[in-house]
């Protein structure tokens, strides 16, 4: 059967994260990572902004080389629950678009998006997503389709930032050819420098050998590079991921004042979200209960419960008092949410 799967890489993750809480950071070059200790630091760089990228900062290269490229940045530690929490929602989002989701890393994920049949299908669901975790996280993510992991992988990395990447069958071998066999995901400066003593530079210029030339210049892993640039990739997008926690939230059409409509839509989060974690033969004993002001100001509240439940009385009066602070103040509502966690097998 023709597959079609889609891969989504948030872009600069986790400083996208930072400028969102801090909206004066999104015209400044910023850099994530241990303190530099003015160009004395000895830790690495998690990641940066594009601006930053500019000056040639990138992931992975030590904090004091960055410093000395990039001196006026914004240098920030990690914050890794902020982005721990953000994935989460992100990963809540996506999943409830295909029922195989696969997450690969704390900003990426798969989902087989097979079941649309055609590729025009699959890039509405795309444009969806995009929408989605725009409304209602603030954050711009990348995407790319194709007919197997590698090559939506690939698309996705395409047109970073804010892309959309629609590689389908017929344009796989074009798509690959003009690029560099960096961009192949497993090729690192090692062995792109020993590609390249080979005279390979190119995807196309490993297109033109054929597996057997391949197979005797690098062994076993030549063949398997062989496949990747024909764009040939079999390895399905596994779903059996188990949950930790089972959520949703609701961004209003326009901010919310009252109290009741506020309540009510909790609420009705609650028991949805009781309904799949009991369908699921799960029972939970945390409950959290996420509030964001208009001004984007987010605040969640847990309670882990003394022993495990399946009740929508206990879910109902938990959400209640959790919520019940941030509601006295009358300040206009944006979002809200609930998520169970501690979740256990009935
Ligand atoms: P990536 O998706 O590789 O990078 P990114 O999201 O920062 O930028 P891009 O727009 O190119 O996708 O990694 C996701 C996060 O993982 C990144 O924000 C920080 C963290 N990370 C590290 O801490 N160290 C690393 O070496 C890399 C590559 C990522
Ligand atoms: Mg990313
Ligand atoms: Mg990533």
């Amino acid at each position: 059967m023709k597959r079609i799967v889609l891969h989504l890489d948030m872009d600069y993750f986790f400083a996208q994260v930072e400028e969102r809480e801090n909206p004066y950071l999104k015209t400044k070059p910023v850099v994530i990572g241990a303190d530099p200790k003015g160009g004395k630091g000895r830790g690495i760089v998690s990641t940066c902004n594009y601006i930053a990228r500019k000056f040639g900062v990138h992931s992975g290269m030590p904090i004091s080389w960055a410093y000395g490229k990039c001196s006026h940045a914004f240098f920030l530690p990690p914050n890794f629950p902020l982005y721990e929490k953000a994935s989460e929602n992100i990963m809540e989002i996506i999943r409830k678009y295909s029922p195989i989701f696969e997450p690969a890393s704390i900003d990426e994920a798969y989902l087989d998006l097979s079941f649309t049949k055609t590729f025009k299908k699959a890039e509405e669901i795309a444009k969806k997503i995009k929408v989605e975790i725009l409304t209602s996280e603030k954050l711009t993510c990348s995407i790319g389709l194709g007919p197997n992991k590698l090559i939506a992988k690939m698309a996705s990395d395409f047109q970073k930032p804010d892309g959309l990447t629609i590689i389908e069958p017929e344009k796989v071998l074009d798509f690959l050819s003009n690029m560099s066999i960096r961009k192949i995901p497993g090729i690192g400066p090692k062995t792109e420098a020993k590609l390249n003593a080979l005279k390979i530079f190119k995807i196309s210029d490993l297109q033109k050998m054929s597996q057997e030339e391949l197979k005797k210049l690098l062994g076993k892993w030549g063949s398997d590079l062989w496949y990747k640039a024909q764009g040939v990739n079999e390895s399905p997008v596994v779903s059996g991921y188990v949950r930790k926690s089972i959520g949703a939230q609701t961004t209003f059409p326009e901010d919310k004042v009252k109290n009741g409509e506020v309540l009510n839509a909790l609420l009705k989060l609650a028991k949805e979200v009781l309904g799949d974690c009991v369908n699921q033969g799960n029972s939970f004993q945390l409950v959290e209960v996420t509030i964001r002001y208009a001004g984007f100001e987010t605040h969640t509240h847990s309670k882990t419960l003394p022993k495990p439940s399946t009740s929508f009385t206990t879910l109902r009066s938990q959400a209640l008092q959790l919520a019940w602070p941030f509601l006295q103040d009358r300040r206009k509502i944006r979002l809200v949410g609930v998520r169970l966690g501690k979740l256990k097998k009935i």
